[in-house]
């Protein structure tokens, strides 16, 4: 070779030339059942599937009724399709046919901390007990409103769910509004940091001794400087398995990225970035579950993607711990949960031959 072209240079210098591991399709299909389309119910953003004693186990955001958005001037107004939003969960024997099985995490009393809305959950297991983590929302629900996430324990996946006095993770809020106008999240006078307005989308996962509790921020003044929203993920990391859970001094540990969809390989944690800012979907990995490198680049991949959580198989290869799962429906009608595998058949195609060697 006697030149080398700018995009070889950067191949080489990137290790794009490291493999096909990382690399992988994903198909989406209906599921059978009660997680099927339903007119005037909103279900979404599902948890990751646990097995317990035989039985597929998922939780996931669920409201009735249609959203009318901000400005109806009516306070009790459904905002969102995720406003008024219980944790409800479901059951499978088959990871394709669900039957709801009813609510796991209701809204609070008047005045709590969660009393407009319960959503977005993760589930993790441990020693026998189940702990969901999820958004919460205090009412009114305004453009402007702070969201939080707090947690829920349990000795069964069935409940009761013992819910946390105070929510576990805040923004920051350190941004400033430059007027008084509720209705517009842009204008500041100073722009937050990542997480200023909202935290969001938590995943917990234990990882080297410690609880690694992932979730996206929104800043107080979002931009819109790279071709999409301004979303990225920070992690707050605790010893104890309820807190307290303090925020990484590398936050935030991504530059794009949606939901947050993270599992377990060998030492290290791998991610699937969706959605969102100039490195969605990619396939990332850390060692030490903060210092994220990119893996792969792939077509795309599901939405709030839930992956079947499966130890045994886990460190088979990079993309084990996404075999399967569940995801949300992002196209008309949407609001509704589907189920996504990993394409094997294209998978195989896939070669590990290195030009450089
Ligand atoms: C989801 C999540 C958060 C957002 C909304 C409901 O997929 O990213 O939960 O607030 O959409």
């Amino acid at each position: 070779m006697n030149k080398l072209s700018s995009a070889t240079k950067r191949a080489m210098e990137r290790n794009y030339y490291q493999g096909c591991d990382w690399f992988c399709d994903f198909v989406t299909s209906d599921v059978k059942g009660d997680l099927t389309y339903e007119d005037n119910i909103h279900r979404r953003d599902p948890s990751a599937v646990l097995k317990v004693d035989g039985l597929y186990y998922t939780w996931y955001s669920k409201s009735v009724g249609v959203s009318v958005g901000f400005m109806t001037g009516d306070p009790d107004a459904k905002v969102f399709p995720w406003d008024y939003t219980e944790i409800w969960y479901a059951t499978s024997k088959d990871g394709y046919e669900w039957k709801e099985q009813g609510l796991a995490v209701g809204r609070g009393e008047k005045g709590a901390y969660d009393d407009r809305s319960v959503f977005t959950p993760e589930v993790y297991e441990e020693d026998g007990k189940f702990y969901l983590v999820y958004q919460v929302v205090q009412s009114p629900y305004k453009v402007r409103s702070f969201e939080y996430i707090a947690m829920a324990w349990a000795d069964s996946p069935c409940g009761p769910w013992t819910k946390s006095p105070e929510p576990i993770l805040a923004p920051s809020k350190n941004g400033e509004w430059a007027d008084d106008d509720d209705t517009n999240r842009f204008n500041v006078k100073i722009k937050g940091g990542f997480d200023s307005l909202k935290v969001h989308d938590p995943c917990l996962i234990k990882f080297k001794g410690k609880y690694f509790l992932y979730y996206k921020g929104e800043p107080m003044g979002e931009e819109f400087y790279m071709g999409g929203r301004e979303t990225k993920w920070g992690v707050a990391i605790a010893d104890d398995i309820k807190g307290p859970y303090i925020k990484s001094e590398y936050n935030p540990i991504t530059n794009s990225g949606h939901e947050t969809c993270l599992w377990k390989y060998k030492d290290g944690i791998a991610a699937f970035l969706s959605t969102d800012g100039v490195e969605k979907n990619t396939l990332q990995y850390a060692e030490d579950g903060i210092n994220f490198e990119i893996m792969s680049v792939i077509k795309g991949g599901p939405e709030a993607a839930g992956p079947y959580r499966d130890e045994a198989t886990e460190n088979d290869s990079p993309v084990s711990g996404m075999t399967w799962g569940l995801c949300h429906n992002i196209f008309s009608p949407w609001g509704y949960i589907k189920r996504y595998d990993i394409d094997y058949t294209q998978k195989k195609q896939y070669t590990s031959k290195r030009p450089f060697e």
